[in-house]
């Protein structure tokens, strides 16, 4: 009886034990890093044919980048998508990727063509092709 009670008390503690071990790893798993998440990168200038000030900005693919966080908004005139083929960036006229929008992957002169997007792009995202 009491040789029992002792094996299952060791069992006990080998078994909560063993939890304790494991559950910092399976935490830590998740959390770091979203795999297979990659980086784009664009380079824009407040002036036509990339005339400074000039800015690069990176920002993880696929989210909304908000140049008003950067106080970058609605002055852009020339933008490159840096990390062309391999991202295909579109720039939008309003925050949070809404508005008017437009994806060529560089524009050195944003006046030209009507001009619309001139002094007006305010957010940006990128996705891996
Ligand atoms: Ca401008």
């Amino acid at each position: 009886m009491f040789s029992i009670k002792s094996i299952t008390a060791v069992l006990a503690v080998g078994l909560l034990s063993g939890t304790a071990l494991a559950a910092p790893q399976g935490g830590d798993s998740g959390a770091p890093g979203q795999p297979g998440r990659g980086r784009a990168r664009v380079l824009a200038c407040e002036n036509r044919n990339f005339v400074g000030p000039c800015q690069n900005f990176e920002f993880d693919e696929g989210s909304c980048f908000n140049l008003h966080d950067v106080g970058w908004h609605d002055k852009i005139s020339s933008i490159r998508n840096t990390m062309y083929p391999r991202y295909r960036c579109t720039w939008y006229e309003h925050d949070k990727c809404n508005g008017a929008s437009y994806d060529k992957w560089e524009d050195w002169d944003m006046t030209s063509h009507g001009g619309y997007m001139n002094d007006r792009v305010s957010s940006i995202r990128c996705r891996l092709v």
